[in-house]
């Protein structure tokens, strides 16, 4: 009798495509778990800390080692760090870091300058992108502002108020600077009669202080499926004539020039942080507003017209500076954080239900610094989110400064890095260090 050959042959053939859907099954897990795990944590390139801190100041970049964080101390040579940003503004697939330093009124030289720090050869290498002049270089960020499909590196200053856009040359090898804003409370200034700049008697030395540029952001604001730049503008901090007039401008590239449009228009408080998200997730990018005065505000462009509604007023606290959009809780959903300051410097979460922000109280960092210095008020700089530690679930990072009343804010050498962490339902804080600190960012150097 033949044997069945055929029949027992086919066996290898069975177990070789049972096998192949396990290795299927096995893969679409894995995609599914990668997808899921993609969901909590959104932040791959925020696993350093970068931190600009003052008096003197120092550019300090901390890495997780496994147990605790190495630092990595950058001495700018000037008495202020006022911002940090780390990203690819030169287009070439490298992040650098840049910083923005002057010594305010305190020292020579005055005027501002940009300046990158770039990675190479474990050595932390300096050049300066422009000697700007004005008081303080306050805010940096990088984002496609002219829709050119290339990220352009932009800045705000304190004192005449200028807002640069700055183009990296690669042909050139160079910085090519534009200025798209100037000293907007004196344009204000000029066409209402009125005056905000502070009198020479009040400085150091001849500046124009008359504008001081808070914030600037790149992103879709009007939801055209093209970026605008945002800026937040108002008269001098040392405006204390009067009360304070206060921006929120935004610049348009529309092909051969930038135009300005004020979403919004306050006085007695500043404008400060800015955010460009979804935040109310009908689809639709919402532009929220931190102000001096205890204020989140949300913007949204409705037609030609720009309608805003309250997300937070706080009695006690003052400066809704620290803002930041992402998993806070390892949900599905994303949190707005924010950081205040004066005096106790409280940190939130905002969650969106469908019809409002659910407000949770996160921390108040006076009550954990008061055990290190007593008698400070506190304010929070920045606040963000980003899984520093490398555990696959967001922390919260937040820098700031703690000042008397007779210290002012650029004078004071102290202040707080806090890590908080998710551990059993709570956020475990731990303090890196007690500088004070201006700006901050978290990055992948
Ligand atoms: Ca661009
Ligand atoms: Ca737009
Ligand atoms: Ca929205
Ligand atoms: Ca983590």
């Amino acid at each position: 009798m033949p044997r069945q050959t055929g029949k027992r042959s086919s066996w290898p053939l069975y177990i070789a495509i049972i096998l192949l859907f396990l290795a299927i099954g096995l893969e679409i897990s894995l995609l599914y778990k990668e997808r899921a795990k993609a969901v909590v944590i959104d932040t791959p390139n925020r696993q350093a800390i970068l931190s600009g801190v003052s008096n003197p100041g120092r550019l300090i970049v901390y890495s997780f080692n496994g147990h605790g964080y190495d630092r990595d101390i950058i001495e700018t040579g000037y008495t202020l760090v006022h911002t940090v940003i780390e990203g690819d503004a030169r287009n070439d697939g490298k992040d650098r870091i840049y910083v923005g330093v002057s010594n305010s009124y305190f020292r020579q030289p005055y005027g501002c300058e940009v300046i990158e720090y770039e990675k190479a050869d474990g050595e932390w290498v300096k050049s300066v992108v422009e000697r700007v002049g004005d008081v303080r270089c306050k805010d940096l960020t990088i984002g496609d502002a002219d829709n050119d499909k290339k990220n352009e590196l932009i800045l705000g200053t304190h004192g005449e108020g200028l807002v640069n856009v700055y183009k990296w040359d690669s042909k050139g090898n160079k910085w090519i600077a534009q200025n798209i804003g100037r000293n907007w409370i004196g344009k204000i200034d000029a066409e209402r009669g009125t005056n905000h700049r502070i009198a020479r008697e009040n400085l150091t030395y001849d500046a124009i202080d008359q504008t001081a540029v808070h914030k600037v952001k790149v992103g879709d604001a009007d939801n055209d499926g093209k970026n605008e730049l945002i800026a937040t503008e108002s008269s001098s901090l040392a405006y204390v004539s009067g009360p304070q007039i206060s921006f929120v401008n935004v610049y348009k590239w529309n092909g051969t020039g930038w135009l300005v449009q004020t979403i919004r228009e306050d006085k007695g408080f500043q404008h400060r942080s800015i955010l460009i998200e979804d935040v109310d997730e009908d689809g639709k990018n919402d532009v929220v507003i931190g102000t001096s005065n205890g204020k989140l505000i949300m913007i949204k462009k409705s037609g030609d017209s720009w309608n805003e509604s309250l997300i937070d007023n706080e009695t006690l606290e003052k400066n809704m500076k620290g803002v930041d959009y992402g998993y806070l809780y390892n949900t599905a959903n994303k949190s707005i954080l924010l950081a205040t300051g004066f005096p106790h410097a409280m940190v939130y979460s905002f969650d969106w239900n469908g019809q409002a922000f659910e407000k949770k109280i996160i921390a108040n960092i006076s009550s954990i610094m008061s055990n290190v210095v007593l008698d400070l008020s506190y304010n929070a700089m920045e606040a963000m989110l980003g899984d520093v530690n490398a555990d696959g679930k967001n922390e919260i990072v937040v820098a700031g400064f703690g000042q008397t009343s007779t210290m002012g804010w650029e004078a004071t050498p102290f202040g707080f890095l806090l890590v908080y962490s998710p551990e059993d339902a709570e956020w475990k804080p731990v303090l890196l260090d007690t500088y004070s600190v201006l700006g901050m960012d978290l990055g992948n150097v």
